[in-house]
């Protein structure tokens, strides 16, 4: 059986990673079966980061990788009858949502003081003394140098709320009144997209994030959709 791990639930979310919500999602759509395992630590996994997987006897990082990984090998089918404009439409998003508006929401949790006190305690508070007086600043620094690499943290917050707002417009757009991204039934897109919705609409963090996200009737009505769906038990 696959080993799926990852932090356990928080922020009134599946998961405080919207990246693990998201694999968890594949793995539920692919009805394919998985035990989690609790793991708050990304440098336990193969990449550094969560969530991964053990696997036929292998460690397996990035949700997009191992998303292949199923469809390749265990049968899973998360683009059924989607066109060559629609798998280009999702992959776009895709990394709309992983390389743009999730380095926004990151920003907005660890770099404002009054939801890094939050997170702080999520993932700190039970780390031993003389560790939890300093590893905590640390890993916020080492974040904030990783944001300004990446680019997003050169601006001030604002600019970066205002370009966060400006994905979920579009979002919102290429929704309109569909059920999920591309009709009836759920794709991959969804699950990334929910992934990062419910971290921004179901985290209980009030971000001006959250207040752009808010303005979409149709990203609220989805997200609450996809949450009844694949985690009815939240
Ligand atoms: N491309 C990776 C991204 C995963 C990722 O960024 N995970 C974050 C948590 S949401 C993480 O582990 N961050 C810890 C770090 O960067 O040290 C994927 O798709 O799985």
């Amino acid at each position: 059986m696959i080993k799926l791990f990852q932090p356990p639930p928080g922020l009134n979310s599946a998961n405080p990673s919207p990246f693990c919500i998201k694999l968890e999602v594949l793995l539920k759509m692919a009805e394919l079966p998985y035990e989690i395992v609790i793991e708050v630590d990304p440098r336990k996994g193969p990449t550094g980061k969560i969530p991964f997987i053990e696997t036929d006897g292998k460690m397996m990082g990035d949700s997009g990788l191992i998303q292949d990984y199923l469809e390749e090998e265990k049968g899973a089918s998360f683009h059924a009858n989607l066109s060559e404009i629609d798998l280009a439409i999702s992959l776009s998003f895709t990394r709309l949502i992983e390389e743009h508006l999730y380095w926004a929401v990151v920003y907005s949790r660890w770099m404002e003081d009054e939801n890094w006190v939050v997170l702080k305690d999520m993932f700190f508070s039970k780390l031993p003394i003389p560790l939890k007086w300093f590893v905590p600043n640390v890993a916020r620094k080492q974040l904030l140098q990783g944001m300004k690499g990446h680019g997003i943290a050169r601006h001030p917050r604002e600019t970066i709320y205002a370009m966060a707002a400006d994905d979920l417009d579009a979002l919102a757009a290429f929704m309109g009144d569909k059920k999920y991204a591309f009709g009836d039934e759920p794709t991959a897109l969804d699950a990334t997209m929910y992934g990062v919705l419910s971290s921004i609409i179901d985290a209980d963090f009030d971000t001006a994030i959250k207040r752009s996200a808010l303005t979409h009737d149709n990203l609220i009505a989805y997200t609450a959709r996809m949450r009844k769906r694949y985690f009815p038990e939240l």
